[in-house]
């Protein structure tokens, strides 16, 4: 078995990073370096040809997109470690929150970016950021609903606990609100206390 992971340290790589080290699956690491721009380099673009990471290459096939490389590894070698549902209506939950974090959140979140940080200098929509900040909330309303009474989103831990936090992290990161969501810390901290996100995080560091 081959397994390659591309990363960059504090990226969207960083949810694939936790998932591998919550799975403790043996891969080579390698390392892009995003500012001297070796993601649009030939021999990368040729493995994704969208020039970002993360990207696995699993046996000779690469795959991209943070959320398939989650599922995928999920189905690949976490149903048997108890950290990915088998297939049925439990796996289609863990697959529904993978999904709505990168799809649904994601794109109340690009689109703060875009409108706000990200912006030309006088390019900036400051009540596009309102409005994307109102949806952010409401979203994130719906993930601490989701949390009321569990430990995690599925009652026990799974990898859509690894990727949606991680993406969670990175929105805290971006100076996204989370006083109002409580449920949400709780898990946040759980998830940060498991060693596998330990690890990663040492990773991100080194
Ligand atoms: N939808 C993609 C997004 C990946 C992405 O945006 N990666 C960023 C790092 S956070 C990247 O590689 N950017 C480099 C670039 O666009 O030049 C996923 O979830 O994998």
């Amino acid at each position: 078995m081959s397994l390659i992971f591309y990363f960059s340290p504090m990226s969207t790589a960083t949810l694939t990073s936790i998932v591998l080290e919550e799975l403790g699956v043996p891969h080579d690491r390698k390392r892009v370096d995003l500012k001297a721009g070796d993601n649009k380099k030939p021999e990368y673009t040729k493995l994704n040809p969208n020039g970002k990471v993360p990207l696995i290459i699993h046996d000779g096939t690469p795959i991209w997109e943070s959320a398939a490389i989650t599922m995928y590894l999920g189905e690949q070698f976490g149903v048997a470690k108890g950290l990915w549902p088998a297939a049925g209506p439990r796996r289609g939950e863990a697959m529904k929150w993978v999904v709505w974090t990168n799809v649904t959140l994601g794109e109340a979140v690009y689109r703060r970016g875009h409108f706000g940080e990200w912006a030309a200098p006088d390019a900036g929509n400051p009540k596009g950021v309102a409005q994307a900040n109102k949806d952010i909330a409401e979203l994130l309303g719906i993930l601490d609903g989701a949390l009321a009474g569990k430990q995690f989103l599925l009652g026990e831990y799974t990898l859509a606990d690894a990727h949606a936090n991680s993406f969670c992290d990175w929105l805290r990161h971006s100076k996204i609100d989370f006083s109002a969501f409580a449920n949400v810390n709780a898990w946040s901290e759980r998830c940060a206390a498991r060693p596998g996100y330990q690890r990663a995080m040492s990773f991100e560091m080194g």
